[in-house]
């Protein structure tokens, strides 16, 4: 029987998946952990404690006091706050990291799930349909991060045998818990600001094409990632996961047919030129034939249940 420990339950993708487990798996055998408290929702539906993921000793008596199995360590900085601190984001991206292998390898822990991002790829990748293997040069302090990551994972596997499995995310869009500081976030904070103030002014240009996945196609991934059997799975670095193609102003357009008078402006800073590094859309083949990755929602889609359930949130 599974025993989950989830590093990172506050943040983006925490706070959906924690309930997403504990609805399959009981709510008791799915512990909650993050250095900030968790939101309603998940610290009273099951066990909730403060971890700082840096703190080994705290983190391997959790492991063993609650007999877990299963790891999903979600805890990072982001990439647009991880350039404004750079050698203190390394230090908590990777430290973290290898806290959590090295106590999955000396406890024997079932299986780790630690995600990469489309971060891992650079200006000199390949930008249409970006091959799951290809060159790989990140410039920001997160991707070089994300992509050391996957050689450590992929070690462990391969030298330690220990089950870690990953995917490369794309910017992930949600309604429930606001984005944490990356790159991506424009294409959360835009349904916001247009219920709001039917205004927004965009940190990137137009023409920005990025990957981008709703929140659910994320959590089914990640599961289904999880639940595959081990002799499906072609490799051991990080799976490229597409989702969805389009650019801020392809964005701004779907939700014009929701808010006739949303005006969108644009303001490039610091983050169009990670933006520019990165994937515009990524090859899935491979998550596709190893273990069946499949989504549900195009950008109308997502983008209707993002205007319907944030208008109720506010207004
Ligand atoms: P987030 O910033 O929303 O949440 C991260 C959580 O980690 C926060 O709740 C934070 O309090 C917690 N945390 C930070 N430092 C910690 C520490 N020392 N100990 C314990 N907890 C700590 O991020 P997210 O969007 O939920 O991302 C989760 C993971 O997925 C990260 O590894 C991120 O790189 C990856 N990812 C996210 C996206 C996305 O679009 N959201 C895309 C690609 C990859
Ligand atoms: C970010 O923008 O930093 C994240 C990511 C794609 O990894 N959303």
């Amino acid at each position: 029987m599974e025993k989950i420990l989830v590093i990172g339950c506050s943040g983006q993708i925490g706070s959906e998946l924690t309930l997403e487990l504990r609805k399959i798996y009981g709510n008791t055998n799915v512990i909650a952990t993050d250095i900030r408290p968790a939101n309603a929702e998940v610290s009273g539906s099951g066990p909730f404690e403060i971890l700082d993921v840096m703190d080994t000793a705290k983190l391997q008596l959790i492991l063993e006091h609650e007999r877990i199995t299963h790891v999903y360590h979600l805890a990072a900085i982001l990439s647009g706050n991880a350039e404004k601190r750079p050698l203190a984001s390394w230090d908590i991206n990777m430290r973290s990291l290898m806290n959590v292998l090295e106590l999955g390898r000396e406890l024997k822990l079932k299986k780790i799930f630690w995600p990469s991002s489309i971060a891992v790829f650079g200006p000199t990748t390949p930008r249409y349909n970006t091959p799951q293997f290809t060159v790989m040069e990140p410039n920001t302090v997160y991707g070089i991060s994300k992509l050391a990551g996957e050689r450590w994972i992929e070690y462990y596997y391969n030298k330690y045998g220990v089950d870690v499995r990953s995917l490369r995310y794309p910017g992930l869009i949600s309604y429930k818990t606001e984005a944490g500081g990356g790159t991506t976030d424009y294409a959360v904070e835009i349904f916001y600001a247009a219920i709001r103030k039917k205004k927004y002014e965009c940190f990137l240009g137009p023409e920005s094409d990025l990957p981008m996945m709703f929140m659910s196609d994320a959590i089914k991934a990640t599961i289904d990632l999880m639940e595959a059997d081990a002799s499906k799975l072609s490799l051991r670095s990080s799976y490229n996961v597409a989702g969805i193609c389009f650019n801020p102003r392809q964005l701004a357009d779907e939700i014009k047919k929701y808010i006739p008078d949303f005006e969108i402006t644009y303001k490039p800073d610091f983050r169009q030129a990670i933006a520019d590094s990165w994937p515009a859309c990524i090859d899935d083949s491979v998550a596709k034939k190893d273990w069946g990755l499949v989504y549900n929602y195009d950008l109308p889609k997502m983008a209707e249940v993002m205007i319907r359930e944030i208008r109720k949130k506010l207004l």
